[in-house]
């Protein structure tokens, strides 16, 4: 069993149904969920003409090896209306893997940790809502100082706490 953290992100659509949604996908797809983040809406990184994002991060407990947990997610985007059309444009989910255990992975498709985390406060406030110890794997910064560096991004937290499916 590994301790895994993703990152969901939407765009595109009833964003806070679609956050629902994909937490009812996670639980129903090989993955005990253990804590998710507040919900925060977040101005839009690399393509900035684009709607705001709602962004949370999920705590969670699988069995499945990183491929078929990626290929499983990349499935529950699909189903959630997700099409790659514009890169890095709208999108109605998108789910990334943040961390597994404490693995590092570099294949093709996936990299674990995620090779941008550090420089996203949309990312990070969730992230350290749930761990506030952590460190990043890599090189091991704190994340209240990543957070510290990214501060100049804007979001902010809504009120609306969504259950965890279980
Ligand atoms: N995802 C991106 C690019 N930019 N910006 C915000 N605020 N939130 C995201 O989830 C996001 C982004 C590519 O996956
Ligand atoms: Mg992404
Ligand atoms: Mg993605």
């Amino acid at each position: 069993m590994k301790r895994v953290y993703l990152s969901l992100g939407t765009n595109a659509g009833d964003r806070e149904a679609l956050l629902a949604r994909a937490l009812e996908r996670l639980a129903a797809a090989g993955l005990r969920l253990l804590r998710v983040s507040s919900v925060y809406e977040t101005e839009p990184l690399d393509r900035r003409d684009q709607p705001w994002f709602l962004n949370l991060v999920v705590e969670a407990e699988t069995d499945l090896f990183p491929r078929m947990l990626l290929m499983r997610l990349q499935r529950i985007e699909f189903e959630l209306g997700r099409r790659r059309l514009t890169p890095k444009g709208p999108r109605t989910m998108d789910i990334d893997i943040l961390l597994y255990g404490d693995a590092v992975i570099r294949l093709p498709e996936l990299t674990v940790p995620h090779p941008r985390m550090t420089e996203r406060r949309f990312v990070l406030e969730p992230l350290a809502e749930l761990v506030p110890e952590l460190r990043y794997p890599l090189d091991g910064r704190p994340i209240r100082e990543l957070l510290e560096a990214t501060r100049g991004q804007k979001l902010r937290r809504c009120d609306l706490r969504l259950p965890v499916p279980l």
